[in-house]
């Protein structure tokens, strides 16, 4: 119903530790989306990506990403994502270290949290290191490509593009 969900989320989903030989990484992630799917109403859907490990661990992630329709706000949204993350076997030792699921909150409808120049140790939207990886936009560009980081004022296309050509010069 119209104004039941008003808040519309961009999420980040990686997965580098699979929980059996039949669940692996995108299995993993395709089970993360159903499971978001009963918090709110998925409105798109990223292709599965393979991507290169950044940072300390050794194995190849799948990378995702999805929109959501939700009446969650942002603190509420964080728990329950938490919640299932939790229940695709995360365990919170190392940070970077391999992962059955992480879901990132990358954007959302409201712009910024927490409003109004404060600052959260636990939430910060959009995600602080979203404009510089490829495993985060590339995603997103699939399913949100218009999207403008309130931040820097540029659009998910814009800083996909920006990424590709640092990448090129690099
Ligand atoms: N997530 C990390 C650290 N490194 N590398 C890839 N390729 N994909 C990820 O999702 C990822 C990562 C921390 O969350
Ligand atoms: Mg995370
Ligand atoms: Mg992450």
């Amino acid at each position: 119903m119209a104004g039941d969900a008003p808040h519309i989320y961009a999420l980040a989903l990686g997965s580098n530790r699979p929980l059996s030989a039949r669940r692996t990484p995108a299995r993993l992630l395709t089970e993360a989306a159903m499971r978001i799917g009963a918090i709110g109403t998925v409105r798109g859907i990223a292709p599965i990506l393979s991507t290169p490990p950044l940072g300390p661990s050794a194995r190849r992630f799948a990378n995702g990403a999805l929109l959501v329709e939700t009446a969650l706000p942002p603190p509420a949204m964080l728990a329950a994502l938490q919640k299932i993350e939790n229940h695709l076997g995360r365990r919170r030792h190392r940070r970077w270290g391999a992962r059955s699921m992480d879901i990132d909150i990358i954007l959302w409808s409201g712009g910024m949290w927490p409003p109004a120049f404060r600052h959260s140790r636990t939430l910060m939207i959009p995600h602080a290191a979203c404009r510089d990886r490829g495993f985060v936009l590339t995603p997103l560009l699939a399913i949100a490509p218009d999207w403008r980081d309130p931040v820097t004022g540029l659009s998910i296309r814009h800083l996909h593009a920006r990424l590709q050509k640092a990448a090129q010069r690099a």
